[in-house]
């Protein structure tokens, strides 16, 4: 069943899909928030520091790239936060007092809230878990958790984080765990995270907590490592950036005369992938380097691009953190750290924030 909800006290406008008595979902349907790939390409590749943004990295092909690198033996980052979740599950349960909904930013293939989802169901009747995500990865994730436990009720947010959280905050739900794992807020800029994070401290309430996975600040072999694996899933993924440009901006502009739309001369061979820790900074900075000097058409936004041999297009930083900085992050916020945990080897942390009186 589908309906169009514009409630007067949402400014959004939302779709609602329901599944099952137990599985719904609100799609944002407001144009605004669809970010024209086209309009954003030409202005972030024209720059004199030429970037895409990193958000554009996870169309089809990228989400199951990246499912592929969180696999990878080098990227370290997915398996040890599991192995920290799993590790922590009665600790965890200890603080929460009461019965808790949860509520996760970016859900993806939902294989790291089970272990959350486990001990909610096991602890509590029923449990409301509201995930939010911008694709639609997240009704095939829903699917599969609704029939997995049969006291779990789902209300799936289809939005960016930010609109996705002040629906939330319109729910005025009781007792949130609010989780957002995988280290996604070191894609922020820290200006960027803080702002992120006080949106987040804005929709607690007294008992509320968050839980934040952090990637920690390490050896740098072991970081580039994780950023330049041995297969190149990390290259392709990087590459799939210039793939999408080729395909989706050239197939928007129809023009017979161009028999050969060369769209980065249609040749990836003449870029590669870079990543490098910037120590000073405490992140992964990502690039696509030209390999050579070259002209490019997009002629799906009628440019020519001219680049010189190793200039760089700026495609990901990847924020590594230390616990004195999370402490002065989360003071910053108005967040009051409960608990880090993190694994042997000091690797990743999990950090469970409550508000800050
Ligand atoms: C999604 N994010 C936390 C990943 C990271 O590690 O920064 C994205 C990624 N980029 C390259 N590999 C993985």
């Amino acid at each position: 069943m589908t309906q169009i909800l514009s409630k007067p006290h949402l400014k959004q406008k939302y779709t609602k899909i329901t599944i099952t008595p137990r599985l719904c979902y609100f799609r944002s349907e407001n144009p605004e928030n669809q970010s024209d790939f086209a309009t954003e390409i030409s202005y972030s590749i024209t720059r004199k520091n030429k970037f895409i943004h990193p958000k554009f990295f996870y169309d089809e092909t990228g989400s199951k790239l990246f499912e592929e690198i969180c696999m990878l033996q080098e990227y370290y980052l997915t398996r040890t936060e599991l192995e920290i979740l799993q590790s922590i599950k009665l600790d965890m349960a200890n603080h929460l007092s009461g019965d808790y909904a949860l509520i996760e930013l970016g859900s993806g293939s939902a294989t790291k809230t089970r272990t959350l989802l486990e001990i909610l169901t096991q602890k509590q009747e029923s449990v409301e878990y509201y995930p939010i995500d911008i694709s639609e990865i997240l009704k095939e994730s829903s699917e599969n958790l609704q029939r997995d436990y049969d006291n779990l009720n789902i209300t799936g947010i289809i939005d960016q984080y930010e609109t996705g959280l002040k629906f939330i905050k319109k729910l005025n739900i009781q007792n949130q765990l609010i989780v957002f794992l995988g280290s996604s807020l070191g894609n922020f800029k820290p200006e960027e995270s803080m702002k992120f994070l006080k949106k987040i401290r804005g929709i607690m309430k007294e008992n509320d907590l968050f839980l934040l996975g952090l990637d920690l600040v390490k050896d740098t072999k072991i970081l580039e490592k994780a950023y330049n694996d041995s297969k190149g899933v990390t290259s392709k993924f990087n590459l799939n950036l210039l793939k999408r440009i080729n395909d989706e901006l050239a197939a928007n502009f129809y023009l017979d005369k161009f028999e050969h739309v060369a769209l980065f001369n249609n040749d990836l061979d003449k870029f590669e992938h870079v990543a490098l820790f910037n120590n000073e900074e405490k992140r992964i900075e990502m690039y696509l380097r030209s390999k050579e000097k070259q002209e490019v058409l997009i002629s799906g936004i009628n440019l020519v691009l001219k680049l010189e041999k190793d200039e760089l297009i700026h495609t990901e930083y990847s924020y590594k953190y230390t616990v004195s900085g999370i402490n002065d992050m989360a003071e910053k916020a108005g967040l009051k750290p409960v608990k880090i945990w993190h694994d042997k080897n000091n690797y990743f942390a999990l950090v469970l924030f409550s508000i800050k009186n």
